[in-house]
């Protein structure tokens, strides 16, 4: 990937030094996991995601809210990271003071080389319960009539494309009871109209009030108050970087927008910045 607007990208990040990258679920589609707002597979395109992701959706039926974070989980656990999440890395590792902020549910900037990023909505991986909200197991991934988990085709050494959603125990399943209290457990995520984890949101609020570049990644920046991330960065006076295949509401805000995909559009950037490394 070449032109003027990658090359303008890369001085922007080639001389940052606080950068912040902030990121949604189009950072992780090339790992094949789906983005929120894509349709969903199987038994779950009869469902908007966002009339999934509530309280009230987990208080009226919490075995098919329960069943499809599951299904989620499991389909993130056979995803690997892809070429952007290791560019992301990359740039950490370039500029030391590097904030990440996802409002991802998955892990896959973990397992690709960012060790803390600030998760805005939760995560898959930490599940609690909805009364005393004592942190709970994560169930084994299979359940024991399930058979042995799908071989994994292929994707090992780059992060593939494929799906990770359908599989054939998909469905409604009961949430595991509380050890303490006996209440359902529930995702530990952050549901629409449920507050953001104060400590996380502080913490983007404030490295995107002090960053000198704010990088957005695979975000559509809908959801609030995410979204005003790199709102803030913007009226702070730092510039905006915006990595998406299509316009988005941040596109007037942008110094440079870099329409692609992130797996393909980050590692070309790194390069941009860093054209000595042998990085991305
Ligand atoms: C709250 C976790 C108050 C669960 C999620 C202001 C205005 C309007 C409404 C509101 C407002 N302020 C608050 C609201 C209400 C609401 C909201 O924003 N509603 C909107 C949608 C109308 N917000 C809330 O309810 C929030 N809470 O405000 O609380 C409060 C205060 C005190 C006390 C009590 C309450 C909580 C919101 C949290 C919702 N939880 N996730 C789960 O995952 O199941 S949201 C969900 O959307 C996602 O999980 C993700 O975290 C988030 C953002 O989505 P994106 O990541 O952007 O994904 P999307 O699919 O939309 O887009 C993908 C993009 O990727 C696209 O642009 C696509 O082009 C691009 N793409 C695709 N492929 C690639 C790519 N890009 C790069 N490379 C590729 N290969
Ligand atoms: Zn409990």
């Amino acid at each position: 990937m070449t032109g003027p607007e990658l090359a303008e990208a890369g001085r922007l990040l080639a001389a940052a030094r606080r950068p912040v990258v902030f990121t949604g679920a189009g950072m992780s589609a090339e790992s094949g996991v789906p983005t929120f707002r894509d349709a969903q597979t199987g038994l779950w395109q009869r469902y908007d995601p966002q009339e999934l992701a509530t309280p009230a959706a987990f208080r009226a039926d919490p075995a098919l809210v329960w069943g499809w974070y599951e299904t989620r989980r499991r389909g993130v656990r056979r995803a690997l990271p892809n070429p952007g999440h290791r560019a992301v890395a990359a740039i950490a590792a370039r500029l030391p003071d590097t904030v990440v902020i996802t409002q991802n549910v998955d892990d896959l900037h973990e397992r690709g080389g960012v060790p803390a990023p600030v998760r805005l909505h939760g995560s898959l991986f930490a599940p609690r319960c909805s009364a005393c909200a004592r942190p709970a197991p994560l169930p084994s991934d299979l359940p024991p009539s399930a058979g042995p988990p799908e071989p994994h085709d292929g994707a090992e050494s780059h992060g593939g494309a494929e799906s990770h959603a359908p599989e054939a125990h998909d469905g409604p399943l009961d949430p595991p009871a509380c050890a303490d209290c006996g209440a359902p457990v529930r995702p530990g995520v952050v549901w629409f109209g449920e507050a953001l984890p104060s400590a996380a949101l502080d913490a983007a609020v404030e490295a995107a009030s002090g960053c000198d570049l704010l990088l957005t990644v695979g975000t559509s920046a809908l959801v609030h108050p995410a979204a005003e991330i790199p709102l803030v960065a913007a009226r702070l006076g730092a510039p905006v970087v915006q990595v998406n295949p299509v316009p988005t509401p941040l596109d007037a805000i942008c110094a440079v927008n870099l329409r692609g995909p992130a797996g393909e559009v980050l590692p070309a950037l790194v390069r941009a910045a860093w054209p000595d490394d042998a990085v991305g």
